[in-house]
């Protein structure tokens, strides 16, 4: 039988290409993460080993996918963006969501060892959920990127309190609940301070502002600033020039201020466009 009598089910197949022209964030969670951290015995509020596996396994994903110019990680979550003239998997969501999070998924469980050395990885393996979404603005791109910063901020300022008064003040963990309950970040920062003389501000940078991974290439003369004589950024030659630089380029992890204009003045070519 003719194989063609069958090509009909294929009709049953949503289409899911993401509009053109928008910036493209894929994210991706850890799945029961509460119970994983704890089965892994990981330092609370922050286990550094468990942040240095997260961004080593986002450095990977971000070097494998060259479409990728920006990533943000914190907790068990990490952002990846693409460009929002990207054509990959010609922008299918499924497609997209799925092979980030699978390729995540691969590089966490295979380099564990390297930042786990003496705890083995056990069953339910973690996995990383994956959803994304469009921004159609740059504007609107940078301050999804603040909301998961200032979220990262919060969070760490809670949780470095909490298990402050737990670990260090012997309190119980319903009983310090009970007392964060209601109090603003200035309230926090007095009981760090008073009680254990911590002062919030020097708790390390890669706590308080989470991490971002980015391609690191010096921008020519004239290029992104809009002055200066330009190729047509659009023609074939240009985009595949400006692909092999990318390809080229060392990929980084900083633990910086992303909220402010400072970061993205000093790297105009991270969220720089074609259109
Ligand atoms: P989900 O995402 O709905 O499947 O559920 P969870 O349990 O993954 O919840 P989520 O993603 O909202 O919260 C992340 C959990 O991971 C949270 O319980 C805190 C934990 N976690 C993340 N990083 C660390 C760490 O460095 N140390 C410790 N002790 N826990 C961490
Ligand atoms: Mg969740
Ligand atoms: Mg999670
Ligand atoms: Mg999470
Ligand atoms: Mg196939």
């Amino acid at each position: 039988m003719a194989n063609s009598a069958y090509q009909y089910v294929r009709d049953f197949e949503q289409p899911d290409a993401l509009p053109p022209s928008n910036w493209i964030v894929v994210r991706i969670d850890g799945r029961g993460f509460s119970k994983f951290t704890t089965k892994h015995s990981f330092a609370k509020p922050n286990d550094l080993r468990a942040i240095n596996l997260m961004n080593a396994a986002a450095l990977e994903v971000t070097r494998s996918l060259v479409d990728v110019v920006l990533a943000y990680g914190q907790s068990d979550e990490y952002s990846f963006v693409l460009s929002e003239n990207t054509t990959l998997f010609d922008r299918r969501a499924a497609k997209l969501a799925t092979t980030v999070a699978t390729a995540f998924t691969a590089e966490y469980c295979m380099l564990w060892p390297e930042y786990f050395p003496n705890q083995p990885l056990t069953r339910p393996f973690p996995t990383f959920d994956a959803r994304c979404v469009c921004y159609p603005k740059r504007r609107i791109l940078r301050d999804y990127l603040c909301w998961r910063q200032a979220d990262c901020h919060i969070n760490n300022l809670y949780n470095t309190t909490f298990w402050n008064m737990v670990l260090q003040g012997g309190m119980s963990q319903t009983d310090a609940e009970l007392e964060l309950k209601g109090t603003v970040s200035s309230d926090k920062n007095e009981i760090l301070f008073k009680r254990f003389g911590i002062n919030y501000n020097n708790e390390p940078l890669v706590f308080r502002k989470g991490s971002i991974v980015y391609r690191k290439y010096e921008m020519k003369e004239g290029e992104g600033s809009g002055a200066g004589k330009q190729a047509d950024p659009t023609s074939r030659s240009q985009m595949e020039k400006e692909r092999k630089r990318k390809m080229k380029a060392e990929v980084v992890v900083e633990h910086v201020d992303l909220i402010g204009d400072a970061f993205w003045e000093a790297r105009p070519w991270i969220l720089a466009g074609r259109r």
